[in-house]
């Protein structure tokens, strides 16, 4: 049996049942499809999921973004959207919202979370300056690329270990951050400190409070700039509920409060923690900063108040934010992930821990030991799911590390990962049994998958668009 101490901390579950605090008014229906369909399907779409067509697939975890289910509150505030052009009621009600919840000064709306990520990356680097990052994620490393920034990843080496049991794998390693600033040459040419909690690559790891204040210290001691990704900041505040002394009592609410204070500044892709669809923004507390993101957004999103938004989708954000504050939600959103990671861990099925916030992480490498990493892992685990099943997961490994910029060689991330990710308030309990048996199934019957060959590569982002072909 696994002897993960962090497991106990989710029997806080197990041992009286919960549920979810929500019933469910709407339904859409999934199909299953034959094996045959499945085989042409996957072919088709060249082995990579994120080519699949929606409809050929069964259980669909190829993300938690956008694909949330809204509740009947948002769906009543969508009817209150405010279609001016300029100065929407509901742009106000975001701005208010973000305030109250996150603690920032200043709003930027943007279409989502990369909108965001480009207006920051342009405006606070310069070309040739370093950007220290708790591991990357991918269109944010990309955004700071193509501003001209250079990457540092700064996390602790125990998020790079999937077996590792540390409860706050998204912690940033002081000492390398010192590491950088002498390479750097000066705090200067480091633009900025880029902070995700949790951290998405790293299998939705949280970071600590103290790491946080840790970090600040840093930053005031040589006036560096700390900027933070809040997309799934509320699932980090559970864990920090969950595990830091000094934080059980404590909402999700005030921790997010709190978290925020240490930082100058955040983004958020709206379509995670915050319940809905479509959205992001952009917050910071300086005015000069401000300024120049405003300049910014009008030229590359849309107008300050509504930056590629409509109304109506700004009003189901700020509903979705508070709703995604709310102890209970998070308790039984995270409650569902344990769930199916417990499952996975009862089978001995290898993957990341301790369970993350927004999915279940596969570890490809270990599952497919005898297939080299060139010949991508887990891009053929995530199709041997589908092809069993019709489950949608993620390759989130070497295709998505992508190719290093200096040398031009592919990037061979130690986690090589497939993401069973759980949208919220989508899927039951049982979806989730049905899942845990067919990834057992692909498990038992690993020795005999081989791996794959990648015959188109996008030049950016090339995981999205990727095909590749069965090695001969
Ligand atoms: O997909 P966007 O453009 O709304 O947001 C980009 C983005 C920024 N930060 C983090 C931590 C993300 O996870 C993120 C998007 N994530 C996706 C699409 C995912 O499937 O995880």
């Amino acid at each position: 049996m696994n002897q993960n101490p962090l497991r106990t901390m989710g029997q806080q579950f197990s041992r009286r049942s919960w549920a979810e605090p929500w019933k469910i008014k709407m339904v859409e229906p999934i199909h299953t499809t034959t094996k045959e369909e499945r085989e042409r399907a996957i072919r088709e779409a060249g082995y990579n999921t994120f080519l699949l067509r929606s409809e050929d697939v069964y259980i669909d975890l190829l993300t938690d973004s956008g694909t949330n289910a809204m509740s009947d509150r948002q769906w009543a505030g969508i009817m209150l959207g405010d279609e001016a052009y300029a100065g929407s009621r509901n742009f106000y009600r975001l701005e208010a919202t973000m305030q109250k919840y996150y603690g920032y000064r200043h709003l930027v709306p943007t279409h989502q979370g990369r909108g965001a990520e480009h207006l920051i990356s342009k405006v606070a680097i310069q070309p040739g300056q370093y950007v220290p990052g708790n591991m990357y994620f991918t269109t944010t490393r990309l955004h700071q690329e193509l501003a001209g920034g250079i990457f540092q990843d700064v996390i602790i080496d125990e998020a790079h270990d999937p077996g590792n049991l540390h409860p706050f794998k998204g912690n940033v390693d002081i000492a390398k951050l010192d590491a950088v600033l002498k390479k750097a040459g000066g705090a200067q040419n480091i633009a900025y400190i880029s902070v995700a909690g949790t951290v998405n690559m790293a299998g939705g790891q949280p970071i600590s409070m103290a790491n946080i204040r840790d970090v600040r210290a840093w930053c005031d001691k040589h006036g560096v700039r700390f900027f933070l990704d809040v997309t799934r900041l509320a699932e980090n505040a559970f864990f920090i509920q969950e595990r830091e002394q000094g934080y059980r009592n404590k909402s999700i609410r005030e921790i997010v409060k709190e978290f925020c204070s240490y930082t100058d500044g955040a983004w958020m892709s709206a379509k995670k923690d915050a319940l809905v669809n479509i959205g992001g923004w952009l917050a910071v507390n300086d005015d000069t900063l401000f300024d120049n993101l405003r300049n910014l957004v009008v030229v590359y999103e849309g107008l300050h108040t509504y930056g590629g938004m409509a109304g109506r989708d700004m009003e189901a954000v700020a509903i979705g934010i508070e709703e995604s504050m709310e102890d209970d939600h998070m308790r039984a959103r995270i409650g569902q992930v344990y769930y199916l990671g417990e499952l996975l861990l009862n089978w001995n099925i290898p993957i990341v821990q301790p369970i993350g916030g927004h999915g279940i992480f596969l570890n490809a490498k270990k599952i497919y030991e005898h297939i080299p990493q060139n010949q991508f892992p887990a891009q053929m685990l995530a199709a041997q799911l589908y092809l069993d099943s019709g489950i949608r997961s993620m390759e989130r490994g070497i295709v998505s590390a992508g190719r290093d910029p200096e040398t031009g060689d592919h990037r061979y991330p130690k986690l090589d990962l497939v993401r069973l990710t759980i949208p919220r308030r989508v899927y039951t309990q049982a979806h989730m049994d049905v899942v845990a048996e067919a990834v057992k199934y692909v498990y038992d019957n690993r020795a005999s998958t081989r791996g794959l060959t990648m015959v188109y590569e996008p030049r950016d982002l090339r995981f999205f668009q990727a095909r590749f072909e069965p090695v001969a």
